[in-house]
């Protein structure tokens, strides 16, 4: 028992740290694991109310090279507070040699077979929609983070975003301040 008391002393503020931190639960409900510190592809200047990401296409061989900053399948979710402006560095890192695309559709639950014209938010999206950016390419995409709702990062080139190269970006109406989970 006694044992038991120390770790719970131990564990208790690193976890409540990592809750404040990350923002607790995504605006669906649905449990995750918060990341202790803001990730360093993600800046977030609150006075000018921008968050900025750097997203990587084929980062590591995470899902066999088809993810967005090593993640795929909606394991990664980012919230960002209605109204902000949104800028992404996109880049394909090469990795895989694929072509890739960003585009913000919307998360209807299921995963089209191919980039949708146009997207759900205006302007968020890459050029090359469906061909995608060459390996070693990048682009940038800049959106206002608006209406709020349940959206998807998808990979427009087809069969790359039905083969899980998704993740989730949530706008959320309630949220205070960038976050980003990762279940
Ligand atoms: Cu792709």
């Amino acid at each position: 028992m006694s044992f038991y008391r120390v770790v719970w002393r131990i564990v208790w503020p690193a976890a409540g740290a990592a809750l404040l931190a990350g923002g607790v639960l995504g605006p669906g409900g649905h449990s995750a694991v918060v990341s202790a510190a803001a990730p360093p592809w993600m800046r977030v200047d609150a006075a000018h109310k921008l968050a900025s990401f750097t997203v990587t296409a084929a980062q590591g061989g995470a899902n066999g090279t088809l993810n967005f900053n090593g993640y795929a399948n909606g394991r990664l979710t980012v919230t960002v507070p209605t109204g902000w402006r949104v800028h992404i560095d996109f880049v394909n890192s090469g990795a895989g040699a694929l072509p890739h695309s960003f585009e913000v559709i919307r998360d209807t639950g299921k995963i089209p077979p191919q980039g949708i014209e146009p997207p759900a938010i205006p302007r968020a999206e890459t050029g090359n929609l469906i061909a995608g950016v060459p390996p070693m390419r990048k682009d940038t995409v800049d959106f206002i983070a608006a209406p709020p709702g349940r959206y998807l990062w998808f990979c427009g080139v087809p069969s790359h975003g039905i083969s899980g190269m998704w993740n989730r970006f949530v706008v959320g109406a309630g949220a205070g301040m960038p976050a980003v989970t990762i279940k």
